[in-house]
């Protein structure tokens, strides 16, 4: 039996104005994002200005009508951010099981820790006077057997909140809360739900399994064993070594340089799509390069800034392979992106140029309504490699820890070559959407290497 808590600051970016500004306080404040002019939205509303109506994701239009006495106030990510680290620093005095799944929330798994700072309630006392007192800052906190129930109970009592739910107790204390409560329940299926005369929790408890997965499929089974309170899912480890990599073997060695370079872009391409889809940034970009000797060196570096990018994962790829590559004929190339940061709401607030992030938001659109095919860099087209995103590229090695074993930490100094230039997005995607065989392109493309690169 676990015990895992489910911590939520409240109101969390107004919370933080209010405190930073006293003359906020006890005031209804909303914060907008782009801008607080017409045209903005709400971020956060303070739970004074909730008494109003007003919610995230409202226009501020809207808000102002509702509540004409609101102050409205910009978006201050970096400061929400720092206060956001402050925050998980005091989690992890708890226990090193923290999984952040927003700027504001977390879970925790203290099973391992009750022995130390007491039961799972005394330990929930301990976080909210620590944040209160520390931070000047309330967080409702959800105790259960299960994240399920435990991110049920720290909703349930908001503001300052307290919710615990003693093991066993679980489907009694769910089964009164409408069904727009448990996860995987949006407006479609609890309409759909409704149909079926269920309306709370308990209702859906109560139906007969058969037809819900007659009705919903695998996920109506889901349903049910939430309903009950069951749900399996761990609090993520944060230390285990978690990577996302793609690997690929040449058909035939090569010593080819422009070769082997575009190799990694592709590679590069293909892990940072991943890193994208999954939501996440990496910290470390680590390369893998074999040789016809079957000698096979790792080599790692950190990243400056977390990325979830091609370029800069394939800068560090070619600064990390260049040397291991000089001389020799290449057998095997591997790219892994590890470290994997938190998922990122923070986005909002990252420093790359937002064109760039649009380009980049745009080819993976392309790439899943039309497959991975659509959209490729110029750089690569004819190159007989296989298109980056498909999943099946190369042995792709996405699993944990199996690659942190041979990474060679060594630090070896040596003379760093300098990186290519980065390509430049405007003139290096070739968006081919509706023209699935790039050979039939007319035009200059690239002259095709002699290598072809095994799937
Ligand atoms: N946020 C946002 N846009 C949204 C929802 C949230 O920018 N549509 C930001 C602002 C919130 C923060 O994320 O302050 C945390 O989101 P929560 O859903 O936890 O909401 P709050 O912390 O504001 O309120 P609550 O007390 O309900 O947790
Ligand atoms: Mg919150």
């Amino acid at each position: 039996m676990r015990t895992i808590l489910h911590v939520d600051l409240d109101a969390f970016f107004a919370a933080v104005e209010q405190r930073d500004h006293p003359e906020l306080r006890g005031k209804p404040v909303a914060v907008g994002m782009g801008g607080t002019g017409d045209r903005g939205v709400v971020s956060a509303a303070s739970y004074e200005a909730r008494k109003f109506g007003v919610h995230s994701a409202m226009p501020i239009r809207t808000a102002r009508r509702l509540c004409p006495d609101c102050i409205f106030v910009p978006v201050n990510g970096a400061q929400y951010q720092r206060v956001s680290r402050e925050v998980m620093a005091i989690l992890r005095r708890f226990t090193p099981l923290v999984e952040p799944i927003s700027i504001d929330e977390a879970f925790l798994d203290v099973t391992a820790s009750e022995r130390l700072f007491g039961n799972g309630a005394s330990i929930a006392r301990q976080i909210k006077a620590a944040i209160r007192g520390e931070l000047d800052l309330t967080a409702s906190v959800g105790v259960a057997a299960t994240k399920l129930v435990a991110k049920v109970g720290s909703d349930l009592r908001k503001p300052d909140g307290l919710v615990v739910v003693p093991p066993g107790e679980e489907a009694a204390f769910l089964a009164p809360l409408p069904i727009s409560r448990l996860w995987g329940v949006g407006p479609q299926t609890a309409a759909a739900l409704r149909d079926f005369g269920v309306t709370t929790i308990g209702d859906l408890a109560a139906m007969d399994r058969a037809a819900l997965v007659r009705r919903f499929g695998k996920h109506g089974a889901t349903l049910v064993d939430r309903a009950h309170g069951r749900d399996a899912d761990p609090v993520d480890d944060p230390d285990a070594a978690k990577t996302i990599g793609h690997e690929t073997t040449f058909d035939v060695d090569t010593a080819d340089r422009d070769v082997l370079e575009r190799t990694l872009l592709a590679l590069s391409e293909g892990v940072s799509g991943r890193l994208r889809s999954a939501g996440v940034k990496a910290r470390t970009v680590t390369v893998k390069v074999r040789d016809s000797s079957f000698r096979t060196v790792t080599r790692q570096r950190g990243l400056a800034v977390p990325t979830d990018l091609t370029e800069p994962i394939w800068l560090a790829a070619v600064e990390l392979a260049r040397p291991e590559m000089r001389g020799r004929k290449i057998r095997l190339l591997g790219v892994t992106a590890s470290h994997l940061g938190e998922r990122e709401q923070l986005e909002l607030f990252e420093d790359v140029d937002p064109r760039r992030r649009h380009v980049v938001e745009a080819t993976d659109e392309l790439r899943r309504r039309y497959g991975p095919r659509a959209v490729t860099r110029a750089r690569l087209i004819r190159s007989g490699l296989p298109a980056p995103f498909e999943r099946d590229f190369g042995t792709a090695a996405e699993r944990r820890g199996e690659h942190a074993a041979d990474v060679e930490r060594s630090g070896r100094k040596r003379p760093r070559a300098a990186p290519p230039p980065a390509p430049d997005l405007d003139v290096d995607i070739d968006v081919r959407a509706g023209q699935p065989d790039p050979e039939e392109l007319p035009g200059d493309v690239p002259e095709a290497p002699e290598q072809g690169v095994t799937g």
